[in-house]
């Protein structure tokens, strides 16, 4: 690799997606990094960004960048093909104004609003749709934020298009409707169907719509070949627990914590209550006095769950 370009990156980060972007539509190859996010930081991460300690970091030729703004403006400098920033300078102020924009004020409210109830989440939101009305009025109809094509606001503004509806969604409120604002929506729908953004942003961490229902109809499916398999019997090993008891735990215990804390609307637990082989077994097992004593308690995995993937449906 000739540039020797690295990227130290997160899956679910958009900031880190920002910077694999702009390298795409730039034609740049790079090696990627993933982390190990929260806890597992590499001690390259460390090295390379000990200020902020965070994701994205750019290596270019052995030199860290940190902060995925100042990563984008140096790829712009550096490749100079398809330019992210306009070229007036005023135009070029105007950009950074409007991503650190995004940054401080839309993902801030999006964050708070995730992050807390009741009235301190309202306020959240109304900070956010406030946020994103003046983004609206400066987008107009055009149909990227850089004109006809995707520049600095569009790439820093993917975290509004892919990742505030999966938030939203997690978190059960609405903000980016298209009654309310019809030309981000159509914006961002523009944004996540372009081929490169398609190859460079995950649309959302949680699955979500049809994704969603398929995922959840495919571990129906599962539940009621285990319905099958626990006919006539007391424990999938017979009369007493066996290897495929103890590896099934996760059907007893971990998935209805799983959609309490997800907000499946319970839809598996209510699809288990249509099996009464495999409702008997899951009581059963969670009760045994072996078995029990095994269980994480109840509360403690769900909010290890929500710590881990950052959804508090459960608390609503
Ligand atoms: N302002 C930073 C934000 C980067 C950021 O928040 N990264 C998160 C991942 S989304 C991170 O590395 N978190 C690790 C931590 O906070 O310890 C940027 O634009 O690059």
């Amino acid at each position: 690799m000739a540039e020797h370009v690295q990227v130290f990156g997160f899956w679910e980060s958009a900031f880190s997606r920002r910077v694999e972007l702009a390298l795409k539509l730039k034609g740049v190859e790079y090696q990627y990094f993933e982390e190990d996010l929260p806890h597992n930081k590499s001690h390259l991460l460390l090295k390379y960004n000990p200020i902020y300690k965070k994701v994205p970091v750019l290596l270019h030729h052995g030199k860290p960048i940190a902060e995925s703004l100042v990563i984008l403006e140096y790829i712009d400098e550096i490749w100079k093909t398809n330019p992210i920033l306009p070229q007036l300078p005023h135009q070029r102020a105007l950009a950074r104004f409007w991503a650190k924009f995004i940054d401080d004020k839309v993902v801030c409210a999006v964050v708070k609003a995730a992050g807390s109830k009741e009235e301190e989440r309202k306020k959240a939101i109304e900070e956010a749709r406030e946020a994103l009305e003046a983004l609206e009025k400066e987008l107009k109809s055009n149909n990227f934020f850089g004109g006809e094509e995707i520049g600095f606001v569009d790439i820093v503004g993917t975290v509004i298009a892919g990742w505030v509806p999966a938030i939203e969604e997690c978190f059960g409120f609405e903000l980016l409707t298209t009654n309310n604002f019809p030309n981000l929506t159509k914006w961002s729908e523009q944004l996540l169907n372009h081929a490169v953004v398609l190859g460079a942003i995950i649309k959302a961490r949680s699955r979500q719509g049809k994704e969603k229902e398929e995922a959840i109809a495919e571990a129906c499916e599962a539940l009621k070949t285990l319905e099958d398999e626990l006919k006539g019997k007391r424990f999938f090993g017979g009369e007493t627990l066996g290897f495929v008891d103890i590896v099934a735990n996760f059907v007893a215990y971990w998935i209805p914590a799983i959609e309490e804390g997800f907000g499946f609307d319970g839809a598996l637990s209510s699809e288990m209550e249509k099996l009464p082989n495999l409702r008997r077994w899951c009581n059963e097992f969670v009760e045994h006095t072996i078995v029990k004593h095994t269980l994480p308690p109840k509360q403690h995995l769900i909010d290890f769950l929500i710590s881990q993937f950052g959804t508090n449906v459960a608390s609503k």
